[in-house]
């Protein structure tokens, strides 16, 4: 497998649920400004979307869209999947949140938007994480056992950081929690990035 990655993209959550599932893979980094990947491809020529993350399979076969690289992940390892008779349903239902209610709240603060249009959005990523408040009342979301989806909202709550949102004190109790996993440790260190 070959995942195609950005620094502390959301590609970070692929590579820390690769560790996690122990799967071998090789990492070719996109700069996301200049669509080349360190090997001076035209990314854009590989993955037509442009964005990271995606993964190529050994088969040749390329997976796009976080949502559907992570779900290929807890399949293949349901370990990390929600577990109990509604755990494929439950863990798209909180990967779908993610992706389209809290990883888009962020666009304004990552792409050119005025003042403005940043402290809204700034806001709007603080309503979100205060929704999921008591989905962490356990260790994880879905309780004990870490899944797919702790390693996207992981990556989203270092961007809320990032960008000075207001995080509330489970939230960042949970990030602690997830930060001190071996694996998203390794994963920081290969991007060459702090928690
Ligand atoms: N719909 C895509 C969006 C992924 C996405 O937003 N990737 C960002 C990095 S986190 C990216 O590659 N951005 C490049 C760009 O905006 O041109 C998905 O869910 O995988």
């Amino acid at each position: 497998m070959k995942l195609y990655y950005a620094p502390g993209a959301c590609s970070l959550s692929v590579r820390i649920s690769l560790h996690e599932a122990g799967f071998n893979a090789a990492f070719e980094r996109v700069d996301i400004a200049t669509k080349l990947t360190e090997h001076g491809y035209d990314y854009t020529a590989i993955n037509p979307k442009g964005y990271v993350p995606m993964l190529v399979l050994d088969d040749g076969s390329a997976v796009t869209e976080n949502t559907a690289v992570l779900e290929f992940i807890a399949d293949r390892e349901p370990r990390l999947g929600a577990g109990g008779p509604l755990g494929r349903t439950r863990l798209i239902e909180m990967l779908s949140w993610l992706s389209t209610e809290l990883h888009v709240a962020f666009k304004p603060l990552w792409h050119e938007a005025n003042a403005e249009e940043k402290a809204a959005a700034i806001e709007a990523v603080a309503r979100r994480l205060d929704y999921l408040v008591d989905d962490v009342s356990e260790l994880y979301l879905f309780g004990a056992h870490f899944t797919v989806a702790d390693a996207y909202l992981f990556v989203m709550l270092r961007w809320a950081r990032a960008f000075g949102v207001r995080i509330p004190i489970e939230l960042a109790g949970y990030f602690d929690r997830v930060a001190e996993r071996e694996t998203v440790r390794r994963a920081l260190a290969e991007e060459g990035l702090a928690s």
